[in-house]
């Protein structure tokens, strides 16, 4: 870390050195972090920091942005390549942004939404009245079958050919399982309504090659890049080419100033990655330490939802332990094991409690961490909460994370660049 910062600010310094030291030093098992590379990072903390360049490459508002454009241009065409998508604009700040503006690019406030329930593993932006979502529009939720934990595709044809909404939007934060994208654009094609496809959570799977992409299916395509896709926080929108000009109009001027021209880098830096040769093996990696860390905790007697993974997470559902979500998440993280409370579906909790936890491989698999050691994290997840309140058994286990820890190193992985 950088002298000037210890010198000036050194209150700063000392937080972020043990935010470093945290990282370095616990089990980062939350399925929507990672481990973003020092490229990534150099470019995030970069002089494009300083730029105004409102408008599009070639086409600012703004004297001095040649720099920029090429910054901009590169994590265009880079995300064109891995993609394959008609139009992208990489300028929004965030998922919930890219949100916003997809759906603000195909649909008017007022339009009816139909999402996916948080409760049932969709995002607040999906439709939740606290949201945006479901305050500018009128929301219609689908969610999970009761028996098998998965989308209930039918009762999605159920409620557009009942509401005809204008935007259909599949996605989730939740759900282990895939997603059948064609599925979702037949029944928009049928009731009329524009597929808005939110991939945050799987879009490293997806650049694999590992998920189906919605880019053949959806009118809009949104994500993040910080997920599986492993790049700086942010967002960006894929698009067919009839919704281009909107698109980039609801963007900017519609909903944001100035472009984050240092992250726009860094997604460029994050999207060269992904087309390396290794990032495919890296994805294949997340996906076999989630087949493993799951069927091991199977193995111990402990229910996920579904009864397992195909993607980079899974859902433990706590009922039959006697545990809530919260109880877990604190006792895990006693145990230097950092995992989010989440709630399962039809959960009886409130959304602070929950009754479950969720639980994502993409950040270890990062650290190199493979199926062997996935096995000993399922051993020390059970040994945890099979005794939540033993601070003996927290202390024992928080020394064996930090031993496996210290043979992997945070940044010891080398990112093939395209
Ligand atoms: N907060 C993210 C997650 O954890 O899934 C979604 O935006």
């Amino acid at each position: 870390m950088s002298h000037e910062l210890r010198q000036q600010d050194p209150a700063i310094h000392a937080a972020i050195a043990s935010e470093q030291e945290r990282q370095c030093s616990t089990l980062e098992m939350i399925a929507s972090e990672n481990f973003a590379s020092p490229a990534v990072l150099e470019a995030l903390g970069s002089v494009m920091n300083n730029k105004y360049a409102e408008g599009l490459p070639g086409k600012r508002y703004y004297g001095g942005c040649e720099f920029v454009d090429v910054a901009e241009t590169l994590a265009l065409e880079r995300l064109y390549a891995l993609f394959g998508a008609e139009h992208a604009n990489v300028q929004a700040h965030s998922g919930a942004s890219a949100n916003l503006a997809a759906y603000l690019a195909v649909a008017d406030p007022g339009s009816t939404l139909l999402g996916m329930s948080l409760a049932h593993g969709g995002h607040l932006t999906h439709g939740h009245p606290v949201s945006f979502s479901g305050r500018l529009f009128k929301a219609v939720q689908y969610g999970v079958r009761v028996d098998d934990g998965r989308i209930d595709y039918e009762q999605v044809e159920a409620l557009a050919r009942e509401h005809r909404p204008r935007l259909i939007v599949a996605g989730a934060s939740a759900y282990p399982r895939v997603i059948d994208f064609e599925r979702f654009a037949r029944v928009a094609r049928e009731v009329g309504a524009a597929l808005v496809v939110d991939m945050a959570h799987i879009a490293g799977l997806v650049a694999a090659g590992l998920h189906p992409s919605p880019v053949p299916h959806a009118d809009l395509v949104t994500s993040t890049t910080h997920k599986t896709l492993r790049g700086p926080r942010g967002g960006f929108v894929l698009a067919r080419a009839a919704h281009a000009e909107k698109l980039d109009k609801t963007v900017f001027p519609g909903l944001q100033g100035g472009p984050l021209m240092h992250v726009i880098a860094a997604k460029a830096v994050c999207f060269g990655e992904a087309l390396g040769p290794g990032f495919r093996a890296y994805q294949q990696r997340v996906i076999d330490n989630a087949q493993r860390l799951a069927s091991s905790l199977r193995e111990r007697g402990f229910d996920l939802v579904s009864g397992g993974t195909d993607n980079h997470l899974m859902l433990v559902d706590l009922r039959p332990r006697g545990l809530t979500g919260k109880q877990a998440e604190e006792a895990l993280h006693r145990a230097h094991i950092t995992v989010n409370k989440n709630a399962v579906p039809n959960d009886p909790q409130k959304p602070w409690v929950t009754s479950g936890i969720r639980i994502g491989t993409p950040a270890l698999s990062t650290r190199g961490f493979g199926t062997d050691e996935m096995t000993m994290i399922a051993g020390w997840i059970v040994r945890v909460l099979e005794q939540p309140d033993d601070s003996k058994v927290a202390e024992q286990v928080g020394r064996e994370v930090r031993q496996l820890s210290a043979s992997f190193p945070l940044f010891a992985w080398e990112p093939v660049r395209a």
